[in-house]
């Protein structure tokens, strides 16, 4: 039923956890993860409001919006990952949820490779059956090609360096990447899993423009 509703607005449950009795979670038993649902996200949010106001912010707008309903619905609460800072720990609660760490420090899933993200986390009261756990795709990747994958190493497995990765993109040569990061394309995983490349554009100006 849940995963029905979500797909009514091209979201997705990419993993859960029945969550301890902290500060996020009192009161809760079940975190379902949500994400986008490829490939049809992309046909889908580019007809909602927050897409075509043209205002800044569309897909976070669009997330609120349809999860705050959705939670509303089924009598749970939402956090949001933009929601911040401090930000909300997504990526402990994604380690808990059939995520792992890539080689290169971003978040892997066995469907959507280094595309995984998120639209929000759903808290929720009862006890639901969580997805069934999979293995980490980057231990069965013999060429593991996410490593040189970026063309100036600021993305390898000695860390990030957001500053050379958004200077490059900014500039002529290193435009190409605007069609979506190369670190991520580059997952065998990710290339299977249909995220649109003007989806990819749209996050990657988003970025570039921070
Ligand atoms: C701030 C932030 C960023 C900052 C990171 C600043 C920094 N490193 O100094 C910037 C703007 C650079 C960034 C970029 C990206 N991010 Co980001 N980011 C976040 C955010 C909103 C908060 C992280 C945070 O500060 N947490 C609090 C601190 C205390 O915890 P932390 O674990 O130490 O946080 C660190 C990591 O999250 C890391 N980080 C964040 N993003 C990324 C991306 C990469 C490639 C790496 C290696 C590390 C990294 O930087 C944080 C600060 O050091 C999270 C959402 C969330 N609520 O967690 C998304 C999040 C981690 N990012 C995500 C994504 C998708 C990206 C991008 C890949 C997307 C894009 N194209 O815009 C880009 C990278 C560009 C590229 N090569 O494609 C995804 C997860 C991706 C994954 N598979 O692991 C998240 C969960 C958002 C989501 N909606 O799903 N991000």
């Amino acid at each position: 039923m849940i995963e029905s509703t979500l797909q009514k607005h091209a979201l997705t449950i990419v993993g859960g956890f029945h969550p301890p009795d902290d500060e996020w979670f009192t009161g809760y038993q079940t975190a379902l993860m949500i994400g986008p649902d490829e490939p049809e996200f992309w046909s889908h949010f580019t007809q909602q409001p927050e897409y075509l106001d043209g205002l800044p912010d569309g897909m976070d707008r669009f997330s609120k919006r349809v999860l705050q309903q959705v939670a509303e619905k089924l009598g749970g609460k939402v956090y949001f990952p933009s929601d911040g800072p401090p930000y909300p720990p997504f990526i402990q609660w994604a380690l808990k949820s059939s995520c792992y760490q890539s080689p290169v420090g971003l978040l892997v899933h066995h469907k959507a490779g280094l595309f995984t993200s998120f639209r929000g986390v759903l808290a929720l009261s009862e006890f639901h059956d969580l997805p069934l756990p999979h293995d980490n795709p980057c231990d069965s990747c013999v060429n593991q090609p996410c490593k040189t994958a970026c063309p100036i190493e600021a993305l390898t497995p000695s860390g990030y360096d957001v500053a050379a990765c958004k200077t490059y993109i900014g500039s002529k040569v290193g435009s190409a990447c605007l069609s979506g990061c190369k670190v991520r394309l580059s997952c065998p995983v990710s290339q299977n899993f249909g995220r649109v490349k003007a989806q990819s554009e749209f996050h990657m100006k988003a970025f570039v423009g921070e």
